[in-house]
């Protein structure tokens, strides 16, 4: 995939599923991964906390040919260097996993760079910084990352109008069903969505209602 091919993806992308170590079993990497995809996901990304390299790169290789197959970027958490050494589109960084132009000496001008934010100076921050895109949150409390404090709503659009009319901004943390409609109402247009994908009994479906419900709300 180009750059540009990569970045266009990125522009029209609402919905971001990532296969979580924390929740996905090495076996069911595939099963999970076609059904993200399937369901209409917009971009994957493998998020491997406290896992082996060995075991991320096998689970990267499994999972790129099938995003390549559907046209979706796969993007890896951390590892820059194994990112460029797998060809991945993307690699996606958290607060404390360096500067974005180290980042992106590393990994070339080709490859996407996202970044997690957890306030309004950090994302505008993150797009001052040059990153491609970036995740906002955690909207709401989410045993996908324990302990850290929900920016709260009212942030949202503050940031939509700062941040996410530039690049693209995906809200995260905590987002289901049950809440979507609330993010929306607040301004949220793109978002990430990992445990209520990851537990639904039919991921597919899951994803694919999460989707529907984004687009009919632009
Ligand atoms: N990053 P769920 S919140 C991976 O705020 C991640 O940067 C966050 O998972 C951030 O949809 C989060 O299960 C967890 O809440 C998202």
């Amino acid at each position: 995939m180009t750059l540009d091919q990569r970045r266009n993806l990125l522009a029209e992308a609402v919905l971001y599923g990532i296969v979580d170590f924390g929740y996905v079993s090495e076996k069911d990497i595939l099963a999970v991964t076609r059904g993200l995809l399937d369901g209409g996901a917009d971009i994957i990304q493998l998020r491997a906390k406290g896992i082996g390299l060995e075991t991320i790169r096998a689970a990267a290789e499994a999972m790129i040919p099938l995003c390549k197959a559907a046209k979706i970027p796969f993007v890896l958490n951390d590892f820059p260097d194994l990112a460029v050494e797998l060809g991945a589109d993307g690699v996606h960084i958290g607060q404390d996993d360096g500067k974005i132009f180290e980042v992106r000496e590393q990994v070339g001008e080709e490859m996407l760079i996202g970044r997690s934010t957890h306030s309004l100076e950090q994302a505008e921050k993150a797009m001052l910084d040059g990153a491609d895109y970036i995740g906002f949150g955690p909207l709401f409390p989410t045993p996908t990352k324990a302990g850290r404090p929900a920016i709260g709503l009212e942030e949202v659009a503050k940031m939509e109008a700062k941040v996410g009319k530039h690049l693209a901004a995906f809200c995260i943390g905590g987002i289901k069903p049950e809440n979507l409609r609330q993010i929306i109402h607040a301004g949220a247009r793109r978002c990430v969505v990992v445990s209520y994908l990851l537990t639904s009994p039919d991921i597919c479906r899951a994803t694919r209602f999460i989707r529907a419900e984004l687009e009919a709300n632009p």
